[in-house]
């Protein structure tokens, strides 16, 4: 086996890990959708860098690909209550992000979402998933992990807290999670960073939010985001306001939130970053056959 194959067989694995753990958590699966009358907008996220949101338009609609799944998931939590999909993306980033190691403008992420619940029940599962990761990488890939000369990354659990405030102060405003992530030897927890409408403001204090990324130790950088979100439909309409969003794309959204939105919290877990990760490869389309780099022309 060569070692692209390796790499390749260990993101399937990762995949078919991250599944069965949903499946034995109670999550009931959702297949993915591709176009979205309502999507992530991305922004205003310091981190997102992505040229526009491609449109298409069906019998006089506008539809949009699929950024992030994230206003579907607080539509179909509020019956099903612990939802997941393997959910593919679609981010046409800048082509300046092709030296970053760990942009693709088309991925796969773990999307999941769970009605009433608070970021400490989700640290807590997504620590779960990464303390029994190893131990099934290491019986299931054994083979792939020898042909690249490495052995399995053993997480640690709980993983450490930060807040992105802390951090700035710490590195920088420029390139805190780089150099934070170089500085560490197991994933870390960054609280509080500012992003979309749909992540919920701390109640009382101006500027923090209730969200988490884990960020990968060892320069890989961010490869979880997620939130506790905000739910209320008069909050929504503030925050979409505020943040200039074109309402037409996020009336009908609305209209669900207006219905009434359950209180939930999720997030998403990036498949070809962790493989990437895992598998220690200098960039993350390294794990993938059809790799969709920014700036690097689509063969196929
Ligand atoms: N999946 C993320 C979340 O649940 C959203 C994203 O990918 N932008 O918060």
């Amino acid at each position: 086996m060569k070692k692209e194959e390796a790499k390749i067989r260990i993101l399937g694995k990762i995949f078919r890990y991250s599944v069965d753990f949903f499946h034995k958590k109670g999550f009931v699966q959702l297949m993915p959708v591709i176009l979205g009358k309502s999507v992530d907008p991305l922004g205003p996220d310091p981190g997102s860098s992505i040229e526009k949101i491609p449109e298409v338009e069906y019998q006089g609609d506008v539809l949009r690909l699929m950024t992030s799944m994230i206003l579907h998931k607080q539509v179909a939590v509020k019956d099903l209550k612990k939802i997941f999909i393997m959910s593919p993306n679609i981010r046409l980033e800048r082509p300046e992000r092709k030296s970053t190691g760990q942009h693709l403008f088309e991925f796969t992420q773990a999307d999941f979402e769970i009605a009433e619940a608070k970021t400490d029940d989700v640290l807590s599962l997504l620590e779960d998933y990464y303390k029994d990761l190893s131990s099934y990488l290491e019986k299931e890939a054994s083979e792939e992990f020898s042909v690249l000369g490495l052995d399995v990354f053993g997480f640690k659990v709980p993983f450490k807290h930060y807040t992105t405030h802390e951090l700035i102060e710490k590195y920088g405003d420029d390139d805190w999670e780089e150099k934070a992530s170089m500085d560490e030897e197991q994933p870390f927890w960054v609280l509080s960073h500012k992003r979309e409408f749909y992540d919920k403001e701390h109640p009382s204090k101006d500027g923090h939010y209730l969200n988490y990324d884990l960020v990968y130790p060892l320069g890989f950088c961010e490869g979880i985001s997620g939130a506790e979100r905000e739910h209320e439909y008069e909050r929504l309409l503030m925050r979409i306001k505020r943040d200039k969003l074109d309402m037409d794309a996020y009336s009908q959204y609305l209209e669900f939130a207006r219905k009434g939105f359950s209180s939930s919290a999720g997030a998403g877990i990036g498949m070809e970053r962790l493989a990437r990760f895992m598998t220690m490869s200098e960039h993350v389309g390294d794990v993938s056959v059809f790799k969709r780099v920014p700036g690097i022309a689509v063969e196929i």
